[in-house]
This record gives structure tokens, C-alpha cells and sequence, in this order.
């Protein structure tokens, strides 16, 4: 273990193994506010399957769990993971889509202390082996295939470039990894596991961020801290028994996983019914099918909902007792088409995974629901909104969003010289979002000023993409830029500017092969540039750097 103090203007950080511990202080109030209970992920678990044991947790195609029936599976799995030698601190990286294996693998690694790593499925090897390298995981659980992709073919990259992976644990066909075991045949009966003890204040999980610079960064959370923010969020959204609740998002997905998601359903005792993918067709389908009154989406994803309506289909949001909306700015045109023409009881979301969430709450006025992002999930959230030298602006108006509280990270994983940008000297987190706070208090997102694309819902580090650019040969340099999309909101368009001597090829043709350069590169999908444009030179701004002000400009008259 390592342990490191960076004497900062006025706090001493305590960085402990790479992350950066909460200061006593707050520890202290956060244990006796009782938002910190010592409970572990995996208490927390155990006790939802003595509350609710025969009550169905998750509905996964034609496989219907109990509580008892997924602790079972997972007592099997951690039996397993055992056998292969797995230890508790050792850390897996999880890439499944929304099916059950998912939670049987995540708490499974919980129980036996191992620090599970969340990845999405739309993310390639260049995130994965990233996140293997930065954690040392050895295992990495992964699906056949999903969606046309093959991930054992990603495996296999990864397993070329990461020393510390030993193990692929592949669910379906495992060609040379290792296969889901049979969890249903109990067959590990017998092996004696040893649970450890684990502390409730220790890294219980990794979480992603959708970042602003060269690589993504992984969000070390507490059992202590995320719970807490589970707990409140479950209560917040009032789900109980009676909830059964859609995952159309990605499951790993925080906004998926505890706002309130699958964690807040799980302790309220509700059923998951999990959405193999997100179209109207599937989706529909399975809230007709199995009487779902809870959903959350990206704005992305209820516009192309509501457009299915408007082709025909059923009103979905009517059956169902609450929308969640979040990731995203929601329009405010979309909030009231979704209230006024579709019946639906809207809930705004604004989160982030490294902590902070805000809700409208349901006896909100309709005008604060439809044009806010709401308020934090508690009252020791504590919030700044301030001017580019940190000086917080006066009440109402615009400025940079800062917070620090009971369930927000006080640094990412293994990322001094980042951290030190992107948190302040005393702790608060720089959200990089510009918001306003109403007279009610409620926070309105009015922009951005990190450098991210927010591609509906999925961020997109522009940094991370133009170093991949860069790279190509014929590159001089690169910048990627948000473009107005109807659907999504957001897509990305990058500038590129061309080596001059290369430019027999027809622009068409050099699209296709920088596109395939960066998927080649191992780049998540929605990374991949929805739009280029070549340019001989680039505009700059007084202190010299690329002004993506103008290409913002340029690329909204060319596409208008
Ligand atoms: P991440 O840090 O990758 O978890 O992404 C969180 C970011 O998503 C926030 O900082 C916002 O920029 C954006 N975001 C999430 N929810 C909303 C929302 N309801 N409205 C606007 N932006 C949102
Ligand atoms: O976008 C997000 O990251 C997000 C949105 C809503 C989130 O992390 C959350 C709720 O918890």
C-alpha cells in the first residue's frame, strides 16, 4: 500500500493507492448525519434477499429470478471466481450488456472483495485495455457477441497488450476464454468461500467518466458513499415492492446503476426487467408484457420513442408511472410535448458518476419539471456556482458548477496532475457544467465549458479523439467539435487538416479511411467522428489555440 499526502494551499489530501481520500472531517459528519452506515455492497445486497426473497428481482428474456435465486447464482459464481484463484482487491473488468450475468457478476466480485470495473458495451479495446492496464485487473467478463460485435475478439487484443490479464470469462460461446459456468446446477456446493471483512469507506467499484482529456478516468466510489446515494435516490422516486422498472439504458451505466436503477429497485424490493435493446419495438413490448410503470432514458431515446408514437404505436408513457429523463439537456419543448400531449409523469435527472445528482421532485410545479434539472439528492450536497476565477456569481446568473458532498469523489483514480485541475484545493469538484440556480433553487444546465460532446448521453472527450487523429499520417492536426443533432442532441464533427500533398483522393474516400483509422484504433463507437471536414488551415484564437468557437459556427452553417 502506498500512501501519499499532497500539502495543497489549505487542505492536506491523503491519497491512499491511488485514491484520494475523503478528509476526516467529512467522514466524520457524513457517519453521524448517518448518510455513511459501514454498510458494504455486499450487505446491502444480502439484506434486500432476507426483505424480499421470493419477490421476482430480474426479468432477463424468458429467465425470471428471485432474490434468492440471483443470491444463489451468485454464491455460485463466488465459489468459482475462488477456485481460479481470485483474491479479495483483485479487480475484474465487467462488459456486459443487459442481461442477469451482469448483477451475478458484480456482486459476485463484490462478495469476494474484488473490485469490479464498469465498462459499456459500446466501448472497444483501446478503452478496455485501458481500464485493465490502469486497475491490474486479471479478469475480464465479457458476452460472445452483442449487437454484431464479437468481444472475445476484443479479448484477445487485450489479452496481447495487458500483462496482468489471466483470465477471460466469456458468457456464451467461449471459443479458447473460459465459460460462464452453469450457476443453476449448484455444483460449487461444498466449496468453503471465505467472505473477507471488508470496510464499508474502502473503493467498493469503479465507475466510468465520460471525461474531457486524452483518456478516460476511472471513479473510484465507497460502499458508503454510493449507498447512500442509492438509498436516497430510492426514496426520492418513492420506488417500493410494486415497482417494476425497465433498463433500457446500459446497466453499468450510473444513471442505470443508482439514480435510483437497479441498486434503488433492489432495496426497495421491486423487479428489473431488462431491455435487450433500446428500440420501441423491444421496449414496448416488454412494458405491455410484464406491467413496467418505471423507466429512465437519455432525451436521445424518448424523442425516438415519442416519434414511434406519432408513426402509430401505442402510447407507451401513459402505461407507465414515471419518466425518467437524464444524461442530457432535455428541451424544454420535449418536457411539455411528453407532459401535455403524452400524459407522462416526468422526473429530470441530472448526474454525473463521479457523485452529485439532482432530481425534480414529483410534487414539483409542472414549469419547474419541464425547464429544470431540479435539486441535489441531499442537503449536505453542497454547491457553488461561480465566475472563471472561482468568485461565486451573484444568485441567478450563469457560471461554473462546483459541489462536494457525501457521495462525490474527491479525486479520480490514479490521476494527480488531472485531479489537481479538476478538483479545487478544498475539495469540490468542477463539474464542467455551466448552470444557473432558479428562486426555488433548482439548477438549470445552461451549458458546458469542459471540452466534452454529449452524443445522447454518451460523452465524448474531444481530446481523446483527436489524439487519435493525430496519429494518421497525413494529419497535421485535428479538432473535434459538437454538432446540433435532432435526435441526439449532439453528434460530433471533427476538422481535420490535411497533409497538402495527399489530397488526390476523393474527401469521401479519406472519411471512410480516417473513420476506420480511429475504429481501428480501438475507439468506442459513438467516439468515431459522425462528421469531417478538411480544412487547409485552422482558425485560432488570441492565445493561439485552435478556436472551436468558429468550426461550432462554421460546421452549423454548413449542415443548416
Ligand atoms: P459523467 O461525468 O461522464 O458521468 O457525465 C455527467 C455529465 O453529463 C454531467 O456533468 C453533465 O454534463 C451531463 N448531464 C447529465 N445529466 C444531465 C441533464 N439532465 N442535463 C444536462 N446535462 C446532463
Ligand atoms: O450522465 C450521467 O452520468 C448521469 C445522468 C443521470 C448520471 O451519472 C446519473 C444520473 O447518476
Amino acid at each position: 500500500m502506498s500512501t501519499q499526502s499532497i500539502q495543497d494551499s489549505d487542505a492536506c489530501m491523503k491519497i491512499i493507492d491511488g485514491v484520494v481520500a475523503y478528509p476526516p472531517e467529512f467522514v466524520e459528519k457524513y457517519k453521524k448525519t448517518g448518510y455513511w452506515r459501514g454498510q458494504t455492497i455486499q450487505d446491502f445486497f444480502t439484506d434486500c434477499v432476507k426483505k424480499y426473497g421470493n419477490t421476482i428481482a430480474i426479468i432477463c428474456g424468458e429467465r425470471h429470478l428471485s432474490y434468492a435465486q440471483l443470491n444463489q447464482q451468485i454464491d455460485q459464481l463466488v465459489a468459482y471466481l475462488q477456485q481460479l484463484g481470485y483474491r479479495a482487491g483483485e479487480r475484474a473488468v465487467i462488459q456486459l450488456p443487459n442481461i442477469a450475468e451482469f448483477f451475478i457478476a458484480y456482486f459476485a466480485t463484490i462478495r469476494l472483495g474484488m473490485l469490479p470495473v464498469m465498462s459499456l458495451p459500446a466501448h472497444r479495446h483501446a478503452e478496455v485495455s485501458h481500464f485493465i492496464d490502469q486497475t491490474q485487473a486479471k479478469l475480464y467478463i465479457c458476452a460472445d457477441k452483442y449487437l454484431g460485435f464479437d468481444y472475445r475478439h476484443l479479448a484477445r487484443t487485450c489479452q496481447q497488450r495487458c500483462p496482468t490479464l489471466q483470465h477471460v470469462l466469456v458468457v456464451g460461446a467461449p471459443e479458447e476464454f473460459i465459460a460462464w459456468p452453469d450457476l443453476t446446477q449448484n455444483t460449487m456446493d461444498g466449496i468453503s468461500v471465505t467472505v473477507p471483512k471488508i470496510d464499508a469507506g474502502q473503493v467498493a467499484f469503479f465507475q466510468l467518466s465520460g471525461g474531457s482529456t486524452g483518456t478516460p478516468k476511472l471513479i473510484p466510489r465507497t460502499h458508503d458513499d454510493y449507498l447512500y446515494s442509492v438509498r436516497a435516490s430510492a426514496d426520492i422516486c418513492q420506488l417500493n415492492t410494486l415497482t417494476r422498472m425497465l433498463m433500457v439504458l446500459p446497466v453499468a451505466h450510473n444513471f442505470s446503476l443508482s439514480s435510483p436503477g437497479s441498486l434503488g429497485l433492489f432495496f426497495a424490493g421491486g423487479t428489473l426487467v431488462l431491455a435487450s435493446d433500446p428500440s420501441p419495438t423491444t421496449c414496448f413490448k416488454l412494458i405491455d408484457q410484464h406491467q413496467v410503470n418505471h423507466v429512465a432514458l437519455v432525451p436521445a431515446l424518448a424523442a425516438t420513442w415519442v416519434e414511434s408514437i406519432q408513426q402509430g404505436a401505442d402510447n407507451i408513457f401513459s402505461k407507465i408511472d414515471i419518466l425518467q429523463v437524464g444524461g442530457a439537456r432535455l428541451a424544454d419543448a420535449l418536457a411539455r410535448q411528453l407532459i401535455n400531449q403524452y400524459q407522462c409523469r416526468l422526473q429530470q435527472v441530472f448526474g454525473m458518476a463521479e457523485g452529485l445528482v439532482n432530481y425534480t421532485r414529483y410534487d414539483d410545479p409542472l414549469e419547474s419539471i419541464i425547464s429544470t434539472q431540479g435539486q441535489p439528492i441531499s442537503a449536505d450536497d453542497e454547491i457553488k456556482v461561480v465566475d472563471d476565477a472561482d468568485v461565486e456569481v451573484p444568485a441567478g446568473e450563469i457560471g461554473h458548477l462546483l459541489t462536494r458532498g457525501p457521495y462525490t469523489i474527491r479525486g479520480y483514480y490514479k490521476a494527480d496532475e488531472h485531479n489537481r485541475k479538476s478538483f479545487t484545493s478544498d475539495g469540490f469538484y468542477r463539474t464542467g457544467d455551466l448552470v444557473r440556480i432558479t428562486n426555488e433553487g433548482n439548477i438549470v444546465v445552461e451549458g458546458r465549458s469542459k471540452d466534452q460532446i454529449n452524443r445522447g448521453g454518451e460523452k465524448i472527450a474531444t481530446e481523446e479523439v483527436e489524439q487519435v487523429l493525430n496519429q494518421h499520417t497525413q494529419v497535421i492536426q485535428s479538432a473535434l467539435v459538437a454538432m446540433p443533432d435532432q435526435i441526439l442532441g449532439e453528434k460530433s464533427c471533427a476538422f481535420v487538416q490535411w497533409r497538402a500533398e495527399s489530397s488526390d483522393a476523393s474527401p469521401v474516400r479519406l472519411q471512410m479511411q480516417l473513420r476506420q483509422f480511429v475504429q481501428q484504433h480501438g475507439l468506442a463507437t459513438f467516439k468515431i467522428p459522425d462528421r469531417i471536414e478538411f480544412v487547409e488551415k485552422m482558425p485560432y484564437t488570441a492565445l493561439g489555440k485552435i478556436d472551436k468557437k468558429i468550426l461550432r459556427k462554421q460546421v452549423i452553417e454548413k449542415t443548416a
